[in-house]
């Protein structure tokens, strides 16, 4: 039987078409179906910021009223974490860690296959309440009580289902990753060998695994104050609106972690190869990457500063945060250490991982300046939060997941992309990001409040620019979508050693060096 198992499946037995990808149990098209939904959703979410930067154009009322302005930042913030970031790195940890620790699949499959098919059915639910009754969620990502709570709309509790349904899918995800990395690892790989965005998911697997039920319990506690009488956050019957940001925070802040440690295990990846050089410090990033991850947990209430904490909660929460200084700047020295005095090219995935190391830091002093509580004072809820975060998500967190698209795409499809086309993709996206989100730290810091959809005139120049890089930005990625399809249908075929002028460094199990190779295994000595 099990000899002939392939012969009958090609007879009888192997779905084919659609229900190849329904019945799925492969770690690859697990990869890809999880890669293609994370596009989608950035599209749909994309598609929402460009809503929202058209109606902050110009001052005044124009294309949105602003009962739907609110469901828009809303909903582009929901998609894009939990639809188009996080999808992202899970289908990454897909492709990438089986064949990086020599692994012949995830450890549980069929549980694979469930973790991402729960995806595009809580994703049409979130999506789906924008059709309903009353409007779809209008209360900001962070969906703070009471206003998701005493004044949201009906449509908020299938928004508890969809954040339910996710939560499930991510925890399995984590599961899986967990499983497969301590009991699937070829003879030969130990933990400290492992390739450093195998490293980087082990933790995050565990920081999911801590932080989901927390965010199920604060959507839970809404449902019962929503539904069945309870009072957790409501004042009238003994609770308090401020307990739901401490619950909800406990999740939030290690759910930045959760989009931004896998994005420093692949530009771990990518910025060796190019320097032609083994990665600079490889144990201080693993310990650095597990300390990031402890400290996530005990910061979470710098989101709280204004919320009339006590001093010493003030200044615990403030010192705690800055501490995560320490580590983040370990691993950019680690990268910028491994590009001195390498012999650096600069094709199309380089440029994203330098592109990342550069934005992402801007973000990290910004993210330095808001943990200071008396300063954090004066920006919260402004615009300089939203270019803050913006600079670590998606000029940070996204493109590490644009330049692991690059530099694994070769690899996935058989096929190089076009490197021309790439560049020109890149060096839009750079540029239009920054005429973007950089002047939002100029409107912030005068005072623009973040989820509203006017303003005063004097917001008006710099909103015109940065809804102008929005547009660009946007543009670009339509872009980036052409350049994917011409890559899986042709072009220049690639070899079995990517990367011109990386052979000769002998990258094995035994070294810790990216895995960048064609071999479907690595060589184990
Ligand atoms: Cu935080």
């Amino acid at each position: 039987m099990s000899t002939a198992t392939t012969h009958d499946e090609h007879h009888h037995g192997a779905p084919s078409g659609l229900m190849r990808w329904v019945k799925t149990t492969n770690h690859k098209d697990i990869g890809t179906l999880y890669l293609w939904f994370a596009f989608i959703m950035l599209l749909v979410g994309g598609a929402m910021a460009m809503v929202i930067r058209a109606e902050l154009f110009q001052p005044g009322m124009q294309v949105v009223d602003p009962q739907f302005f609110n469901t828009m930042t809303t909903m582009h913030g929901l998609i894009m974490v939990f639809g188009a970031i996080m999808p992202a790195m899970v289908g990454f940890a897909n492709w990438q860690i089986p064949m990086m620790i020599g692994a012949p699949d995830m450890a549980l499959p069929r549980m694979n296959n469930w973790s991402f098919w729960i995806l595009p059915f809580a994703g049409t639910m979130l999506v789906s309440t924008l059709f309903m009754e009353g409007g779809g969620p209008a209360f900001g990502w962070t969906f703070y009580a009471p206003l998701s709570t005493t004044f949201a709309p009906a449509s908020t509790d299938f928004f508890i289902f969809a954040v339910h349904m996710l939560g499930f899918s991510s925890i399995m995800g984590a599961i899986n990753i967990i499983a497969t990395v301590l009991n699937m690892r070829a003879p030969g790989m130990t933990l400290m060998k492992m390739p450093l965005f195998v490293w980087t998911w082990f933790i995050t697997a565990f920081l999911l695994i801590a932080v989901m039920p927390v965010l199920a319990g604060v959507v839970t506690m809404m449902l019962t104050d929503r539904n069945f009488g309870t009072s957790f956050f409501d004042a009238a019957g003994g609770g308090d609106p401020v307990l739901f940001q401490h619950v909800f925070w406990f999740f939030g802040h290690p759910e930045v972690y959760i989009m931004i440690l896998p994005s420093f295990g692949i530009v771990s990846e990518i910025i060796p190869t190019f320097a032609r050089k083994k990665l600079f410090g490889y144990s201080s990033m693993v310990y650095a990457t597990a300390s990031i991850a402890f400290l996530s947990f005990i910061v979470y209430a710098h989101h709280m500063f204004t919320t009339g904490m006590p001093v010493a909660g003030e200044l615990y929460f403030m010192y705690a945060t800055i501490m995560i200084a320490v580590p983040t700047a370990v691993k950019v020295f680690n990268w910028t250490a491994t590009m001195w005095r390498g012999s650096m090219t600069f094709e199309t995935p380089m440029l994203w991982a330098v592109g990342f190391v550069f934005l992402f830091t801007i973000g990290g002093f910004t993210g330095l300046m808001m943990g200071v509580a008396p300063t954090d004072m004066q920006y919260h809820d402004t615009y300089f939060i939203v270019a803050h975060f913006h600079y670590v998500l998606a000029a940070g967190a996204l493109f590490a997941i644009l330049g692991g698209v690059y530099y694994w795409i070769p690899k996935w499809t058989g096929n190089m992309y076009n490197e021309r086309l790439g560049k020109i993709h890149f060096w839009w996206s750079a540029i239009s990001i920054n005429v973007l989100f950089f002047p939002q730290h100029f409107i912030g810091l005068a005072g623009m409040p973040r989820r509203i959809p006017d303003y005063s005139l004097q917001f008006a120049d710099w909103n015109m620019i940065s809804s102008l890089g929005g547009f660009a930005f946007g543009l670009a990625q339509i872009f980036f979508l052409f350049i994917v399809i011409k890559t899986i249908k042709g072009g220049e075929k690639a070899s079995g050693q990517v990367w011109e002028g990386a052979e000769g460094l002998e990258w094995t199990v035994a070294s810790p060096a990216p895995y960048h190779t064609f071999a479907t295994a690595p060589e184990v000595k």
